[in-house]
């Protein structure tokens, strides 16, 4: 599947000079409009799917941000916390960096992408969520945009500078991919695209060019609130989730018990690693055609046997976790996980 024509895409008035020292390298060959449909095109040969620029512009909502802190929303993962400065305001870490080039790579959806809740099967499958199938992400995307990087460097020379980023830089990722129009950011909390659905993951470069910047796009969930029935555990109020009532959150992020009250929510969703239900619901993802090759690509262990995975010992574990998402799941968690959707770790 081929993204958005970029030069299709609306461009945005750039906002005020930041405070940032001036740039190391100003583009000079060729007009900022060409080099940005360039990159964009360019960025689309190489195997990405969604392409768009942006600033590292301070949030646009920091008093939602602060409060999703404040009243503990995040749960147990305090590096977010900790990042929380740097997201708000990423201007003043990195105080080069003129435009962000934000990229999406569609990964396979799930089999049953109408199934509101894959159950375990008779023989006590648990799910694997779609973007943690088949190879890490972080890996691919790194890939992909170290080959972007050297792509521009060869055209701009060497005074370009850039950083690459996915998931794990402090940066609010789904912000500046809904201000770079690649999506709006949905009702689910996650970015959207009117065609190409949300089974996507981002990854950015952060670079020194002056480009001309893409507009963000309008909000399509209408009246729809699907996602915030469909949710087994009430996480989402609309365009909200409180983290720590995720399935995704508890599953993949929390090293500690998983509180009792979602044990049963847990089960019925059939999940070990992770949670798609609540884009598995979404009107835009039914018209999704699944692209061969994609970010995790190929998708298989779909479902693991939950049995054999209370019976993995730390070599079984590193073997069914290398070079994938999955392994920020740790063996303890993995048998944690296994026996909440058996029925074993009820309390009596
Ligand atoms: C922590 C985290 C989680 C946590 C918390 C998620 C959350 N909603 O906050 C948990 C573990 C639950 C999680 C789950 C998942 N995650 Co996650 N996660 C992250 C991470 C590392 C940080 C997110 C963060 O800072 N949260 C804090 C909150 C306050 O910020 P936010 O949700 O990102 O954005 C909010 C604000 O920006 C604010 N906002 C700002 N401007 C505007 C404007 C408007 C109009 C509105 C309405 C709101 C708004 O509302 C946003 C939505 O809540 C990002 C990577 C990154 N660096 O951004 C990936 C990321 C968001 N996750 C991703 C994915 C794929 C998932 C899962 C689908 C994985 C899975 N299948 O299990 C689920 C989806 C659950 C869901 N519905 O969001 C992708 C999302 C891609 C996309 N298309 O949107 C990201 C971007 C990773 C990546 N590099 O691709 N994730
Ligand atoms: S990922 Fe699952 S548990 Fe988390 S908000 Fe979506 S539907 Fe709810
Ligand atoms: S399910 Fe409906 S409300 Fe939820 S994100 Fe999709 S369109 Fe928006």
């Amino acid at each position: 599947m081929m993204s958005a024509d970029p030069s299709q895409m609306p461009t945005a008035p750039r906002p005020a000079a930041s405070s940032s020292p001036p740039p190391s390298f100003a583009p000079h060959a060729a007009p900022t409009a060409d080099l940005s449909l360039w990159i964009k095109q360019t960025a689309l040969e190489i195997g990405f799917d969604l392409a768009g620029i942006t600033t590292l512009a301070p949030s646009s909502r920091p008093d939602y941000i602060r409060d999703w802190f404040n009243s503990g929303r995040h749960g147990t993962m305090d590096y977010l916390q900790r990042h929380a400065p740097t997201k708000l305001d990423p201007q003043t870490h990195w105080s080069w960096v003129k435009s962000v080039i934000i990229l999406g790579l569609h990964y396979d959806p799930p089999e049953n992408r109408t199934l509101s809740s894959p159950q375990p099967d008779g023989n006590n499958q648990g799910a694997i969520a779609a973007y943690a199938r088949g190879r890490d992400y972080h890996r691919v995307m790194a890939g992909l945009l170290k080959r972007l990087a050297a792509a521009i460097r060869s055209k701009r020379g060497a005074g370009f500078q850039s950083v690459a980023g996915v998931d794990a830089t402090p940066l609010l990722e789904r912000e500046m991919a809904a201000r770079a129009g690649l999506g709006w950011i949905g009702k689910n909390t996650m970015v959207i695209h009117p065609k190409k659905g949300s089974w996507f993951v981002l990854g950015e470069l952060l670079t020194n060019l002056d480009l001309p910047l893409d507009a963000p796009m309008a909000d399509h969930c209408g009246t729809c609130t699907r996602c915030i029935e469909a949710c087994p555990t009430a996480a989402l109020t609309p365009y909200q989730m409180d983290a720590s009532r995720c399935i995704s959150y508890q599953l993949i992020e929390n090293r500690g018990e998983i509180p009792p009250a979602l044990h049963e929510p847990i089960r019925e969703a059939g999940y070990l690693v992770g949670c798609d239900i609540c884009q598995s619901v979404c009107p835009h993802n039914s018209k999704v055609v699944p692209k061969p090759n994609s970010a995790g690509a190929p998708s298989r262990d779909g479902t693991i046997p939950l049995h054999a995975v209370l019976n993995w010992d730390d070599q079984q574990w590193d073997r069914m976790t290398r070079g994938r998402a999955t392994r920020r799941v740790k063996l303890p968690m993995w048998k944690r996980n296994a026996e909440i959707l058996l029925g074993h770790r009820d309390p009596s």
